[in-house]
C-alpha cells in the first residue's frame, strides 16, 4: 500500500471517529435534558424548595424555600440545617439499623457507608450519565426501605412480612436524615409551648381505643368562617364560608385517604379506592394516568400553602384541583392566634384564596382554623417517647383526622407503607428520598406511629395493601375512656 493512500484512509477513519464521537455526545447531552428534568435533588425534598420542572431549569445554586419557611431565600444548599456537608445531590442514606438491639458495629458501618452505592461502572461512569440512567430506569439503592438490614422501622419479620413498628425513633434513621431530623427538634420557629406527659418514656401509654378517643376528643376539625374576627371585618368575609366543613360536608359511610407515596405505583387499588363513598387527595397528586393504582374519584383535596403560592403548581390555572371540595392549610403560629398568623403568614394563603375564589366561585373551599393542626400535634407528642419536630403534622394525618370526622370507616392508603415499601416519594414524580416516607420538616415518623397504633384492621392489610382501617369518630363511644 503507497503512502498516500495510507494517509487517506487514515484521515477517513479520523473523519468517522469524530462523527461519531459527536453524535454519541449529543445523543447523551439529549438524554440527559429529557431525563434530568424531573428528578429533584435530595435537599429540595427535604427544605421544600419546589420541584424542579420543565419550567424551572436545573441551576447549581439553589433558591430555597424553607417549608414553612416565610420567604424564599437565596442559599446555599451545604449551608441548611441538617445538610451534612457534601454533595448537595447526594441522596441522604436512610434506615440504617442504628437501634441498640440490631446495631451494627461501628467499623461494619463505617466500611459500609464508605463502600459505594453502585458497582465499578458506577464509580467509572460520569455523574450526569448515572443521573439520567437513575432517572429513566429508576434506582433502588442500598439501605432503600424495603432493603435488608433495615428492619427497625418495621416489626418483627414474620409470615406475614415486615409492618411499620409503631416504637419507631429518630435514633433507627441512618445519619444524614438523623441529623436533619435533629435539628428539626430544635427549632421552634412557632413557638410551640410543650406541656403534657410526651417527650419521655414516662409517658402513659395508651391503648389504640384510648388513642382513638382522645383524638375525638381532644381534637376539633375547625375551619374559617366568615364571621370569624379579624377576619369578618375584611373583604375577605365575602368569599370565606359561611359555615364549618363538617356541617357542609358528610357524613360519609366509607372513606379512603390515598397517601402521595411511591409505593402506591404498581398497587392495583384504583378500583377498591373508588368504591369508597368519598375520597380525600392531597397537594398535587394527579389521577390521570395512574386510575389503576390510586382511582379516579377526588371528594375532597387536602392542599398546603406551598402548593397554593408555587408558580410550578399552577394554582390558579390547572383544572387539577377543580373536583371536589378544597381544603387548604398553612403553618401557622402554636397560639393559633388568627390576628398574628393573618399577618404573617408561611406562605400567602389568604391572597391565593382570595385570587381563586374569583376564579372558582361555586366551588367549595375551606381554610382549616389553625387550632386543629396544633391539637392534632399535642396528640402526637403527647404519646410519644421522645420530643418530636415543633412543626406541624403532614397533610397525610390533618387529613386523616378530618375524614374521622366525617366518615363512618375511614381507609388510610399507603400512609404506612406496604410490601411495595419504596423510596421514590410519589407515585406521580420521579425522584426518591426516604424522607418523604419518614420525615424531617413534618413529625411523619410519629404520625405514623401514631396511625399504626390506631388501627384496628389486620397487618395483612398494611402488608398486602398498605391499608390502615380507622373508624370514623361517630362510629366511637368514648364516655368512659381514660384518654377522653
Ligand atoms: O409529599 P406530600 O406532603 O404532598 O404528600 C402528601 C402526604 O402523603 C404522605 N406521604 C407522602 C409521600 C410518602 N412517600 N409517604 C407518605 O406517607 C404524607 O402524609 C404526606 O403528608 C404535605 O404534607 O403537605 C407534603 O407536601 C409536600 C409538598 O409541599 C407538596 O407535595 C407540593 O409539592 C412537602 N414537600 C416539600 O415541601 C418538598 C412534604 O414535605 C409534605
Amino acid at each position: 500500500m503507497d503512502r498516500v493512500s495510507l494517509l487517506w484512509r487514515l484521515r477517513r477513519r479520523a473523519r468517522r471517529g469524530v462523527v461519531c464521537m459527536a453524535f454519541f455526545c449529543i445523543s447523551m447531552a439529549l438524554l440527559y435534558a429529557i431525563c434530568a428534568e424531573n428528578s429533584v435533588p435530595v435537599t429540595d425534598a427535604i427544605f421544600g424548595v419546589r420541584a424542579r420542572t420543565r419550567a424551572q431549569p436545573r441551576t447549581h445554586s439553589v433558591i430555597k424555600v424553607l417549608r414553612g419557611g416565610a420567604k424564599p431565600a437565596y442559599v446555599d444548599p451545604q449551608k441548611l440545617p441538617g445538610v451534612v456537608p457534601g454533595d448537595p445531590h447526594r441522596p441522604i442514606p436512610v434506615l440504617s439499623s442504628a437501634n441498640h438491639t440490631h446495631e451494627e458495629s461501628a467499623t461494619k458501618r463505617k466500611s459500609r457507608e464508605r463502600e459505594p452505592s453502585g458497582g465499578f461502572f458506577t464509580q467509572m461512569l460520569p455523574r450526569p450519565f448515572m443521573r439520567a440512567m437513575e432517572t429513566l430506569f429508576g434506582r433502588r439503592r442500598r439501605g432503600e426501605l424495603s432493603g435488608k438490614g433495615d428492619a427497625d422501622f418495621f416489626g418483627p419479620q414474620g409470615l406475614l412480612g415486615e409492618v411499620w413498628n409503631d416504637e419507631t425513633s429518630s435514633s433507627m434513621l441512618g445519619n444524614r436524615l438523623k441529623k436533619v431530623v435533629q435539628n428539626y427538634q430544635a427549632m421552634n420557629k412557632y413557638g410551640v409551648e410543650v406541656s403534657g406527659p410526651g417527650g419521655s418514656s414516662s409517658r402513659p401509654k395508651l391503648s389504640g381505643p384510648e388513642l382513638l378517643c382522645q383524638m375525638k376528643n381532644k381534637v376539633e376539625v375547625a375551619t374559617l368562617t366568615a364571621d370569624l374576627a379579624p377576619f369578618s371585618s375584611l373583604p375577605l368575609a365575602a368569599q370565606l364560608p359561611l359555615k364549618q366543613l363538617t356541617s357542609d360536608l358528610g357524613p360519609y359511610r366509607s372513606c379512603a385517604v390515598v397517601s402521595s407515596a411511591g409505593s402506591l405505583r404498581s398497587s392495583g387499588l384504583g378500583k377498591e379506592i373508588d368504591s369508597h363513598d368519598a375520597v380525600l387527595r392531597f397537594n398535587a397528586a394527579p389521577t390521570v394516568g395512574y386510575e389503576n393504582d390510586v382511582g379516579s374519584k377526588t371528594t375532597i383535596r387536602l392542599i398546603n400553602s406551598q402548593v397554593m403560592a408555587s408558580d410550578d403548581h399552577r394554582f390558579l390555572s390547572s383544572s387539577l384541583y377543580s373536583s371536589g371540595a378544597l381544603v387548604a392549610w398553612d403553618p401557622a403560629p402554636f397560639s393559633a392566634d388568627l390576628t398574628q398568623w393573618f399577618n404573617r403568614t408561611d406562605y400567602p394563603i389568604f391572597t391565593q384564596y382570595q385570587r381563586y375564589r374569583r376564579l372558582h366561585p361555586t366551588q367549595p373551599f375551606y381554610i382549616l382554623h389553625p387550632r386543629f393542626e396544633w391539637q392534632v400535634w399535642q396528640r402526637i407528642q403527647d404519646n410519644m417517647a421522645e420530643p418530636i419536630q415543633r412543626n406541624p403534622p403532614s397533610s397525610g394525618l390533618l387529613g386523616t383526622v378530618l375524614m374521622m370526622s366525617l366518615c363512618e370507616v375511614v381507609h388510610v392508603y399507603e400512609f404506612l407503607p406496604s410490601r411495595r415499601k419504596t423510596e421514590l416519594c410519589h407515585y406521580y414524580q420521579r425522584f426518591y428520598d426516604a424522607a418523604c416516607t419518614l420525615g424531617a420538616y413534618h413529625p411523619l415518623l410519629y404520625e405514623k406511629n401514631l396511625v399504626k397504633r390506631m388501627n384496628r384492621g389486620p397487618d395483612r392489610d398494611i402488608f398486602t395493601h398498605g391499608r390502615v382501617t380507622l373508624p370514623g369518630f361517630s362510629r366511637l363511644n368514648c364516655t368512659r375512656a381514660p384518654g377522653g
